[in-house]
Order: C-alpha cells, then sequence, then structure tokens
C-alpha cells in the first residue's frame, strides 16, 4: 500500500533535481518510481520477507535508492530528501507540486520572473506577467492560475464539521456501490482534531479493484491524484484531499491503528514494541525474533497485546497517554450519550432562524432530558438582542410551551459583557433567569490587561453561570483575544463558574488545550453547540470530541447531570 506513496516521493525528489540541472540521477529515480508503480507486491512487505536484498532485485533499483526506500519504510522520511528541498533553490519543492508545471518551465519562471514560491507565481498570473513570457501563452497562463488555485485550497485544512460530513457521505456511498466488509475513517478525523488535513479511509473489500474504481468515480471527484491497486488519492471538487487505502482483513486494526495516528504517538508506541521484542508495523503486531504475527485484525488486540489499556483515538496525541495506560490509569472520558441537554440554543427571537418552538421539538427529538433557551441580549444589535419586554414575552412563550413537550426549558440568555465588564442586562432582570451565559461579542483588539480585567470582573458577578465560547476565535477567521488564562480560570473556579465547550465547528470553544489547561483549576465545563437552527443540535458530537481530547470525564460537564442535580447545582450560590 506504499508502493505509489514511496513512487510520488522519488518523482518529486527527480523533479527538485532535474531543476538543479542534475544530469542522470532524475532519470534513474523517475525509472524505479516507475517500477515501484508497476510492482504487483507491497514494498514493505518485500523489504521484511527479504530486506535489503530482495529491493536491490527489482529493476531499476540500485543500492542507494533501495537505503532511501528503507529509511522511508522505517521512519515515514528521508533525511536526504528533506535537506534537498531546503537547500533548493526557490522552494522548487513547492513549485513543482503546480500540475503542468514542468521543471523547465519552473525554472524559467523563476529565473526571469523571480518567482520563489506559490504566492509569488499565482500573483504573475493574476498580473498577467507569464503569458509575456515566450514559449507561455495566455492558456498556459490559465492553467498555471487553475492549478495554483486546487493547490492553495487543497493545502488549506479544513473544519471538522465539512471534513465529517464528507467521510460519511463518502463512507455510505461506498458501501452502497462496493461489497464492503470493514470501512471506517482513520487520521486526525478519527481523532477529532478541531482541523483535519485531509480525509483517510480505510477498507476491507471483497474487489479491490473495484473499490478503487467505484473510489476514483465519485461525482465530487474533481482530479484523481493518485491511483495504486490498492490506494488512491483524490481530489474533490472544493479542494479536499482523500486518501483510501484497501487493507486486508487479517491487518485491519494494525492498519486502523497506523494511519489513526498521531504520528507523535505512533512512534512511541512502536518503540514499546520494541522493548518488548515486537515489532509494530500498519500489517500487524510480530514477534521480533521468529518473525510471526501474533495480532493485526483487532486495533483493541494490538493494545492489549502490548499490556495497554485500550486508547481512544483522541488521546492519541502523545500527552503520556502510552504511560498511563500501562497502569490502566486513563480516564473514563466522557461520551456522547452521557449529554442530558443543551444549554446554549438561539431562536428566532434573537438571530437563529427557527421558532422557539420548533428548536424544543428538535430538541426532544435528541433525546434530551432537558435544555435552556438563550437568544442574545439587547445591544447586540446584529443579532437582533432582544430588549427586555421581547425577553419577558420569551418567558411566557416558554411558560406556555413547557407542559407541552416532554423535556425541561431552562431560561436563559447569551448576554454579552459589555466593556466595563458588566452583563448586558440590570440585576432585576439577570435574576430571572435560571442560566445566564456571559460572552464576549466585541472590543476583540483590546490588550491582555485589559481583556482580562473586563472578563474577571464578568466572572465576579453573582449573575454570570457559564462563560460562553472562552477564547472568543473563529478559525479561519479570527484569532483568540488575547487574555491572562490562568488568572480568568482561576477567577472562574473560585467564582464556581462553568465554562463552555462551544460545539459549533468553527468555535470549538475552549478547544483541547485549553481544557487541559482549565482541568488544572477545580472547574466545572458544559458542552453546548450555539445552535442557531436546528440542525445545528448534531454539532453536539464535535464538542464532545474536544472535552474527550481534554481527558474530560463525565464528572466534569455539568450537563451530563440530571435535570434535578443540575437545578440544584445552578441554584448552589445564594443570588
Ligand atoms: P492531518 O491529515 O494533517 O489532519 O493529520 P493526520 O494525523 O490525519 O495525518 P496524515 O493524514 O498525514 O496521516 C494519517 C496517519 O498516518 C497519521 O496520523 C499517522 C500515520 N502516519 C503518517 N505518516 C507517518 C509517519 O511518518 N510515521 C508514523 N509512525 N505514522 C505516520
Ligand atoms: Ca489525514
Ligand atoms: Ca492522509
Ligand atoms: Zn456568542
Amino acid at each position: 500500500m506504499i508502493n505509489s506513496e514511496i513512487a510520488d516521493l522519488l518523482k518529486k525528489v527527480a523533479a527538485i533535481l532535474e531543476f538543479n540541472e542534475v544530469e542522470w540521477k532524475p532519470r534513474a529515480y523517475r525509472k524505479a518510481a516507475r517500477q515501484i508503480e508497476n510492482l504487483n507486491e507491497d514494498i514493505g512487505k518485500i523489504y521484511s520477507d527479504k530486506g535489503k536484498k530482495g529491493l536491490v532485485e527489482i529493476p531499476g533499483i540500485g543500492s542507494s535508492i533501495a537505503d532511501h526506500i528503507i529509511e522511508y519504510l522505517e521512519t515515514g522520511k528521508v533525511e536526504k530528501f528533506k535537506k534537498l528541498k531546503e537547500v533548493s533553490p526557490a522552494r522548487t519543492g513547492e513549485l513543482v507540486e503546480i500540475r503542468g508545471l514542468g521543471p523547465k518551465k519552473a525554472k524559467r519562471l523563476v529565473e526571469e520572473l523571480n518567482i520563489k514560491t506559490v504566492s509569488d507565481l499565482m500573483e504573475a498570473a493574476e498580473k498577467h506577467e507569464i503569458r509575456e513570457l515566450a514559449g507561455f501563452g495566455e492558456k498556459t497562463e490559465e492553467n498555471i492560475l487553475k492549478a495554483v488555485r486546487l493547490f492553495e485550497k487543497s493545502h488549506e485544512r479544513m473544519l471538522i464539521g465539512k471534513a465529517m460530513d464528507l467521510a460519511e457521505e463518502i463512507i455510505s456511498y461506498m458501501k452502497k456501490n462496493c461489497e464492503i466488509e470493514r470501512i471506517n475513517y482513520a487520521g486526525s478525523l478519527r481523532r477529532m482534531k478541531e482541523t483535519i488535513g485531509d480525509i483517510d479511509v480505510l477498507v476491507v473489500a471483497v474487489d479491490p479493484e473495484k473499490l478503487i474504481t467505484t473510489f476514483v468515480n465519485m461525482e465530487n471527484v474533481e482530479r484523481v491524484e493518485s491511483r495504486g491497486k490498492i490506494r488512491s488519492t483524490v481530489i474533490l471538487t472544493g479542494g479536499v484531499h482523500v486518501d483510501l487505502r484497501f487493507v486486508p482483513d487479517d491487518s485491519y486494526g494494525a492498519a486502523l491503528q497506523y494511519f489513526t495516528g498521531s504520528k507523535d504517538h505512533n512512534i512511541a508506541l512502536r518503540n514499546l514494541a520494541l522493548s518488548k521484542g515486537y515489532k509494530l508495523s500498519e500489517y500487524g503486531l510480530f514477534r521480533k525474533d521468529s518473525g510471526k504475527k501474533i495480532e493485526g485484525k483487532s486495533e483493541k488486540g494490538i493494545y492489549k497485546r502490548l499490556g495497554l489499556q485500550y486508547i481512544p483515538p483522541e488521546l492519541r496525541e502523545n500527552r503520556n497517554e502510552i504511560d498511563l495506560a500501562k497502569t490502566n490509569d486513563l480516564p473514563q472520558l466522557i461520551e456522547l450519550s452521557d449529554i442530558k441537554g443543551d444549554l446554549h440554543v438561539h431562536t428566532a427571537f434573537s438571530d437563529g432562524t427557527d421558532s422557539l418552538e420548533d428548536m424544543v421539538k428538535a430538541s426532544v427529538d435528541m433525546g434530551y432530558e432537558y435544555m435552556a433557551i438563550t437568544d442574545h441580549s439587547r445591544s447586540r444589535k446584529i443579532a437582533s438582542g432582544m430588549e427586555i419586554d421581547e425577553l419577558k414575552q420569551q418567558w411566557r412563550e416558554i411558560d406556555n410551551i413547557s407542559g407541552k413537550y416532554d423535556i425541561r426549558i431552562f431560561k436563559g440568555a447569551e448576554v454579552d459583557i459589555l466593556k466595563d465588564g458588566s452583563l448586558d442586562y440590570p440585576d432585576e432582570v439577570l435574576r430571572g433567569l435560571d442560566i445566564v451565559i456571559g460572552s464576549i461579542h466585541s472590543g476583540f483588539r483590546s490588550g491582555e490587561k485589559e481583556m482580562t480585567t473586563r472578563i474577571v470582573s464578568a466572572l465576579e458577578n453573582r449573575f454570570l453561570t457559564i462563560w460562553g465560547h472562552p477564547a472568543g476565535r473563529l478559525l479561519g477567521k479570527r484569532e483568540a483575544y488575547k487574555v491572562n488564562f490562568n488568572q480568568v480560570f482561576e477567577t472562574a473556579a473560585g467564582n464556581k463558574k462553568i465554562l463552555e465547550i462551544n460545539s459549533f465547528p468553527e468555535r470549538l470553544d475552549l478547544n483541547d488545550g485549553l481544557i487541559l489547561q482549565a482541568k488544572e483549576f477545580d472547574i466545572k465545563f458544559c458542552i453546548n453547540t450555539d445552535s442557531h437552527s436546528t440542525s445545528h443540535l448534531n454539532f453536539m458530537r464535535f464538542g464532545v470530541g474536544q472535552a474527550r481530547r481534554g481527558w474530560l470525564t463525565k464528572d466534569h460537564v455539568v450537563n451530563t447531570y440530571s435535570y434535578g442535580e443540575l437545578k440544584k447545582f445552578l441554584k448552589r450560590k445564594s443570588r
């Protein structure tokens, strides 16, 4: 399965060498790449069966290329190639990835237009400088521009919400159109990272050839980047990369483990295996002496054989999870099914698109025991924040609806934390609310000191219940504001305030890193969706994903409590 990966690498190196006008080497690399692409056997298997000798027996592969291949198989990289990329002028490693731009053309662009990077190239194409060069022309320029746009898009990371939708679509499409025995997404998506580089899919199927054909012919495939017998990479319209790999059934567990990552976790796990006299790869766990395979089919089995507690994907970041798993000391992570209600829900009273009653109905359908209605407060004009009389009208509506549905409804609001740290409704109004989410929606550019003071004073307000989307970042759009997190977490803990884990895919706030930091204080969390329509209620899984990445258990999270327990918890301080 690694054949096409190594072939691609050799081709890339060949392009850089050509660019550097190295004489015969590029041809040798290209020839080796072609041979590897056409192999019927997995090159990793050839090496594990026969060692280096097996590799040099392949026509076109000499001793030094074999050494590079071995290095790649063992470490996932080739030091010499990495250096080559670094020292080659004009980051040609990047330029040669642009489709349709061969090394000769790339070289002329570097020399004649001083183009060094892909973004230089984009700029030159947009200014129509390229078509002026002899032998380039309008058509070439257009093609370059197209290729550059695709390159840029496909190098951006995507939000987990988008990646999850696509992965689930692909999996259900493949199940419908192929005879599939096992299929799963792996990689950062399975680890529930907040952003995803590419989507990795592993499949056990009856007919690998049909599997790959079905995959590359999916309707939303824009380009087939590589197509091997058992592995293929495509780029979807919109620039998303998807890797699909055929895996034999008796290696599926090992492959799932390997391709779930993270890389650092894998390296630590492999070293542990070595220290116990085993070899671990994507094919299985083997005895080092006899080469006998002792596990491969089951991922759980791999961890078990290594003497470890099963490590959930979200913990596999090499944050000490392996050591704790040795002594059975991993936390029992919170699960989606533990969630008993969503405490951050908008309706058409402010900027939600669905009516209050529809949001209530949809929350009943989620199977929740309770929910909170939390529309924006009056100062948040662009989100149709509620004046006091609207809020009171909403309370009457909640009272009317309450008996009608099998769910308890908390009266809440998402109340702006104003510049001076005060809340956006007077105390007598706040007193009537069961849940007050205090959020920052303005003045993001304040200095750290100013922002910290502002938030501390909000957290000291006895009416605030939950601090909403604490870091205030929007992925890909806005950085988090500057605030001294240790200080505000301490204040929150001291005042028994709840920290929100906002599940909206472009927020994921708090994220895993900040959750780990906050967890050091004796502090509770609440996982909310911040839904602005009924369909958003399903974002809960992403917030739970961050919570799991932040090592949280059910006990850390207040919306796993029963209605009675939560009600008591909210009342524990006199107001
Ligand atoms: P991404 O796609 O950037 O969001 O992150 P991942 O974690 O999905 O990374 P990806 O797609 O490059 O590779 C999938 C998994 O394959 C990765 O999490 C671990 C494994 N893997 C990839 N490269 C290596 C490597 O060089 N060594 C080891 N041990 N594992 C690797
Ligand atoms: Ca990936
Ligand atoms: Ca990948
Ligand atoms: Zn908000």
